[in-house]
């Protein structure tokens, strides 16, 4: 798409720092970060919102989620458990939709948010 932003990124026609990438998604880090860890996944073909998505999009959408804990293993947020059992640790995902849900960026994305915090509200 003509203007936008994340489609450039994806085309890296404009630089950002990615940290994965296959034939149908990219992961970069979000250039105004809201906490330590601060990803943003994105699938390579444009889709405005997730409302513009259909179950045409399901296994997409699938392997954008199913790429979160792995992010988050490899950027030291994943969730982890004591021995008895007491999760630590973990992640926020986000995906914000239209005006209402505080969408910026009209390209579907995946907020990836963890670390230390305290963070930064997401809208
Ligand atoms: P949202 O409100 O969900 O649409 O969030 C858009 C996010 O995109 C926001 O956290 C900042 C990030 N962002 C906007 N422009 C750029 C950019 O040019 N590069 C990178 N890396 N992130 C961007």
């Amino acid at each position: 798409m003509d203007n936008c932003i994340f489609c450039k990124i994806a085309a890296k026609q404009i630089p950002s720092t990615i940290v994965y990438e296959d034939e149908d998604l990219l992961a970069f880090k979000d250039i105004n970060p809201a906490a330590p860890v601060h990803l943003l996944l994105i699938p390579k073909q444009h889709f405005a919102t997730l409302s513009d998505c259909t179950a045409n999009q399901a296994a997409l959408l699938g392997k954008m989620l199913a790429l979160v804990p792995r992010l988050a293993e490899e950027f030291g947020c994943a969730v982890s458990y004591e021995a008895d059992g007491t999760p630590s640790g973990g992640y926020k995902t986000v995906i914000n939709s239209g005006p209402d849900g505080g969408q910026e960026v009209y390209h579907l994305h995946l907020h990836l948010v963890g670390g230390p915090h305290p963070w930064r509200r997401l809208h």
